[in-house]
């Protein structure tokens, strides 16, 4: 069962427990929210309602949860932090009591974020699980929470729950706000002549650890089988690339003449300068590797924004 499948890891997630997993997926929604995946069930689930979850569970009984169900936005959190906290911590929480009432003992993945370690200084880097964590942020803050409950969980209650810290993932269908998307839109607005030639940037000296979706996805379903419970693990590349090499990389896919502009709104206050995973559990426990490149997930993301704009264009 995949809780909260909707967003962008969900139906990726979806196809890799079908395909390679031969596994029966389940997956739920938010009322309001669209997902159609084909040859799984969808339901609908609240997760701030913890008898929903109950029921659900009761009519399903899945052998594996993934617990993808979040505000994952930093932005939004800063905005927001009671809903924030509400689905977070609570949803979360509302989903680990709903398990613990059941008659058996599923294993349950529950998704943090590397953003949990927060300023990460140079002698930490790549940084290991069992490094102190400093969440600077509500977002980062909720996910902490979450990853302690879990731990807490497992102990006093025998329960199979196994934490990830998922670092930057990126592919096809990500929303614009997150760096890369955006990145691949603006040029593939600029070939379309939708737009001026004009590139804004943010902060391009930062270095960010980013992984193909479809192998994060394959990492969470390796994880939820070989996984302990009570334990962490990071999900990244295990290597950092800069910014600014991101942005040469996607320029250097156009045959658009492109400029490049600071917008001071893409400047965040406080930006921590390097965020690189050390992946040496996930490997232990897995055998897991990354396995599609940086340069073929940016072209398919430009492909995919080409394609977008060009049906937007002759609808
Ligand atoms: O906020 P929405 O409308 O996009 O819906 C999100 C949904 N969600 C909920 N589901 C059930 N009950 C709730 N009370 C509730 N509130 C929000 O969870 C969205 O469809 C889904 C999470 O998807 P994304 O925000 O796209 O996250 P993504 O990239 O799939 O990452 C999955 C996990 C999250 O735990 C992230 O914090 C972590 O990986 O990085």
């Amino acid at each position: 069962m995949i809780i909260g499948a909707a967003g962008f890891v969900g139906s990726y997630l979806a196809a890799e427990l079908m395909k390679r997993h031969g596994m029966e997926v389940h997956a739920t929604k938010l009322g309001g929210e669209g997902l159609a995946i084909s040859n799984a069930q969808i339901y609908d689930l609240d997760i701030l309602n913890k008898d929903e979850i109950v029921t659900l569970l009761y009519k399903v009984r899945p052998d594996y949860i993934f617990h993808l169900a979040a505000q994952s936005s930093v932005s939004v959190a800063w905005k927001n932090p009671q809903l924030t906290v509400d689905i977070n911590v609570k949803g979360s929480l509302n989903v680990l009591d709903a398990v613990r009432e059941l008659f058996y003992k599923p294993r349950v993945l529950l998704i943090g974020s590397g953003e949990e370690y927060g300023h990460i200084r140079e002698d930490e880097t790549p940084i290991k699980e069992d490094n102190h964590i400093r969440p600077g942020n509500i977002y980062a803050a909720t996910k902490a929470c979450q990853n302690m409950i879990a731990a807490i969980y497992t102990q006093a209650y025998d329960m199979h729950l196994i934490s990830v810290r998922a670092f930057n993932h990126i592919g096809p269908q990500q929303s614009p706000i997150f760096v890369v998307s955006d990145f691949c839109k603006q040029v593939a607005e600029i070939e379309a002549g939708k737009k001026a030639p004009v590139m804004y940037v943010g902060n391009l000296s930062a270095k960010r650890d980013f992984t193909d979706v479809r192998d994060v996805a394959r990492a969470y379903a390796l994880l939820a089988q070989k996984g302990k419970p009570g334990e962490t693990y990071n999900v990244g590349s295990g290597r950092s690339y800069e910014i600014r090499e991101i942005l040469d990389l996607i320029i250097s896919m156009s045959t658009a003449e492109i400029r490049v502009e600071t917008d001071p709104n893409k400047i965040r206050p406080v930006d921590v300068p390097v965020i690189e995973a050390d992946i040496t559990k996930l490997r232990e426990a897995t055998g897991w590797e990354p396995e599609i490149t940086l340069r073929e997930t940016i072209w398919e993301i430009m492909e995919d924004w080409r394609e977008k704009l060009s049906a937007k264009q002759e609808g």
